[in-house]
């Protein structure tokens, strides 16, 4: 066997969450290019038919269901549903994801749970759904979105640095339950990527300078850029290919080395 083999997505089924655009638009089409069906959900039907416009766009014909991932009966139902149209889902991107951005003292706990339901909760329902089916086939890929702050904080992400890290460890633990049926459930660790979830961090300034966050990030990054969604499609492929079926319960950080940098002397 050629060794590009083992990176083929030929003839699998693969469900990626929130994939209308950004993160998940972009790994969804790479997925398609290595040769997956790609299936995909949002919200609304709106934001559906944008996602299925778009992937039109790149010649590919994925398949969009309107669910909300924090809904267990709507994504055992998407997940039956998908499995009679398109197949049973052989690889899952849990990449769905919000951020609020709030002091920790001035967040409610109501908006703090709304970010551990999206972003942990949601994770875990729709894994918990499709593992069944890859234990009765035996073999299944599952890559959840982590993220820097699965590792760091910083101020005003409380809820989201708390649900990142859970998501973590969610990843090893689907990794030690389940790695015995074939199944392999790994972390991709975006750094900072521009997308519409991090555009207020890039804003320019009224005087027309550059956000100093992105002053900061660029700085603290070794590759000295923001990453591009394009970034991730290959670990996403290498991550739902055979070539990784010996790495299970890791969290692969596409970070331009920023978790590795000090950063320079001021
Ligand atoms: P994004 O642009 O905000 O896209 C997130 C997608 O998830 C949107 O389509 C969103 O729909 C959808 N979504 C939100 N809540 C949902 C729900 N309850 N059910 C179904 N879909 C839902 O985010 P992104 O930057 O592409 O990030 C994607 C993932 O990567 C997230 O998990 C994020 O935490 C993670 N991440 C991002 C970065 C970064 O720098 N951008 C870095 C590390 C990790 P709506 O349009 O309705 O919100
Ligand atoms: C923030 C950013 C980050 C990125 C990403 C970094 O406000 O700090 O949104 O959280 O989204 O998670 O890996």
């Amino acid at each position: 066997m050629n060794i590009l083999d083992k990176f083929s997505l030929k003839g699998k089924v693969a469900l990626v969450t929130g994939a209308s655009y950004g993160i998940g638009f972009a790994i969804a089409s790479a997925y398609a290019q290595a040769g997956a069906t790609v299936v995909f959900n949002d919200v609304n039907q709106e934001l559906v038919d944008k996602g299925l416009a778009s992937y039109r766009e790149l010649g590919i014909e994925a398949r969009g269901y309107v669910c909300d991932v924090t809904d267990e009966s709507a994504v055992m139902a998407m997940v039956e549903r998908i499995g009679n149209e398109a197949g049973p889902i052989d690889i899952l991107v849990n990449n769905a994801g919000i951020i609020r951005r709030v002091p920790m003292t001035e967040m409610s706990a109501g908006e703090f749970r709304k970010v551990i339901d999206v972003d942990l909760t949601a994770p875990f329902i729709v894994a918990k759904a499709v593992i069944p089916g890859m234990i009765e086939r035996g073999h299944g890929k599952i890559i959840n979105i982590c993220s820097m702050m699965s590792e760091l904080g910083r101020e005003t992400v409380s809820a989201y640095a708390a649900a990142k890290g859970g998501l973590k460890m969610l990843t090893r633990n689907i990794c030690s339950e389940y790695g015995g049926y074939n199944i392999q459930c790994n972390g991709i660790g975006p750094g900072y990527i521009a997308t519409p979830q991090t555009a207020p961090l890039r804003e320019p300034q009224p005087d027309g300078s550059r956000h100093p966050f992105d002053q900061f990030i660029v700085a603290k990054t070794p590759a000295a850029r923001w990453g591009t969604v394009e970034d991730l499609t290959g670990p996403a492929v290498f991550l739902a290919s055979e070539a990784s079926d010996f790495v299970n319960g890791q969290i692969l950080y596409v970070d331009g080395g920023i978790l590795a940098y000090i950063g320079k002397q001021p």
